[in-house]
């Protein structure tokens, strides 16, 4: 047993005393904040996803914020996804490149307003980038950390827990538009979304000192569902097929290659970062892709700590980038970002510690 201390650089969320007081234990870290994982019964934790309603901290999705009149114009250039149809008030999945064309991050923005957009983003350090970026621009617009930390309310009984909440108008909220609000006088934005496929939103805490009283409207609201604390699994994400940036990738990894190719527009003007790369790479072809790998054995067996080597026929075709135990598919499931050579149907062997695991290569996702 060890402890982690909280400090100003390793920032707790404002749920983190809630997610204390509910028992949390094991944390990960995300974005230099404490991401609670669990409250000591995995099992429960991922059927309450599955066919229930869970409450997750998940204040370390971080927020940046774009405000001026050039917000707009740095989002564009930002990513290589097409923004210039996005409403306020509608959010959107969007791969963040770099120049070479590898992903750096893919976060959800947020479209306020013309002026004023949000990117709840993954684990890198986004407004670094942004306001390097603003500034050898010369945009005019402000890059800033708002006082804004998500909360999810993620599986089939969230939309009731949400309804009974804040209102029945949430459940024509159509997948990530949000609508700004207030709880009891807790200033919020509400967006259908979540880091699982099993639906439900997430409520973006607007005020930061009250973390505790929202995490409390909801863990009793949701009292009549079976509401329980929980976490983004590593599990349910795996059979949903969701891509986990800097998990499932590494420096060279374009968004072809992770299946988030429907997310790059290529005719985006020239100035978006990363597009001529992002031109090239898909004219000449990439060169892996991201398929679902299903391992031999009957016990779980995680991937250890780093990426572990897949051979075909004796040689390297690519590495596993997670693995981990599917309850419903009853069997290890991982990922492997391997050699297009490699299809569907193809037999793998998995370097692992225990000695090389046969495996199937698959469609994402599984279920
Ligand atoms: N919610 C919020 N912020 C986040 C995440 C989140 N920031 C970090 C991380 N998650 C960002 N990454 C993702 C990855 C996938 C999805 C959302 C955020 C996702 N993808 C769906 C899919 O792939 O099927 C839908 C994408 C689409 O079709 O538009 O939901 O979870 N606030």
């Amino acid at each position: 047993m060890f402890t982690i201390h909280p400090t100003a650089r390793l920032r707790p969320s404002p749920f983190y005393q809630a997610a204390l007081a509910e028992g949390m234990t094991s944390a990960s870290l995300y974005n230099r904040m404490i991401l609670p994982t669990s409250f000591g019964d995995p099992e429960a934790e991922y059927w309450r996803i599955i066919n229930g309603v869970s409450q997750w901290d998940v204040g370390c999705e971080r927020q940046v914020q774009l405000k001026g009149p050039d917000a707009g114009r740095l989002a564009q250039i930002l990513s290589p996804r097409d923004l210039s149809k996005c409403k306020a008030g509608q959010g959107k999945y969007v791969p963040l490149c770099n120049h070479r064309g590898t992903v750096i991050n893919d976060p959800i923005m947020l479209k306020l307003a013309d002026d004023l957009y949000w990117f709840s983003i993954a684990d890198s350090d986004v407004w670094i980038w942004a306001r390097a970026i603003a500034a050898e621009r010369g945009l005019d617009v402000e890059v800033s950390e708002p006082d804004v930390s998500p909360m999810a309310i993620q599986g089939p009984k969230g939309e009731d827990v949400v309804a009974s909440v804040v209102g029945d108008w949430v459940r024509d909220i159509r997948y990530f538009w949000f609508k700004e609000t207030e709880i009891e006088g807790i200033p919020v934005a509400v967006q259908r979304s979540g880091w699982s496929k099993q639906g439900g939103f997430e409520i973006y805490l607007r005020d930061g000192s009250q973390g505790t009283a929202l995490w409390n409207i909801f863990k009793e609201a949701g009292k009549p569902y079976g509401i329980g604390p929980g976490a983004p699994t590593t599990a349910e994400r795996t059979e949903s097929g969701l891509v986990s940036v800097g998990g499932d990738t590494d420096e060279e990894t374009n968004p072809f290659e992770i299946r988030l190719g429907k997310y790059v527009d290529l005719d985006v003007d020239d100035d978006v970062i990363g597009i001529k790369a992002l031109r090239r790479i898909h004219q000449e072809g990439p060169k892996r892709h991201q398929l679902g790998l299903i391992l031999e054995g009957e016990e779980p067996a995680p991937l250890k700590f780093s990426w572990e080597e897949i051979r075909s026929g004796g040689k390297t075709v690519g590495e596993m980038t997670n693995c981990v135990w599917s309850p419903r598919l009853k069997a290890n499931i991982g990922y492997g970002l391997v050699s297009v050579d490699c299809v569907p149907g193809d037999k793998v062997e998995v370097m692992r510690d225990s000695g090389a695991s046969s495996a199937k290569l698959v469609e994402l996702p599984f279920l």
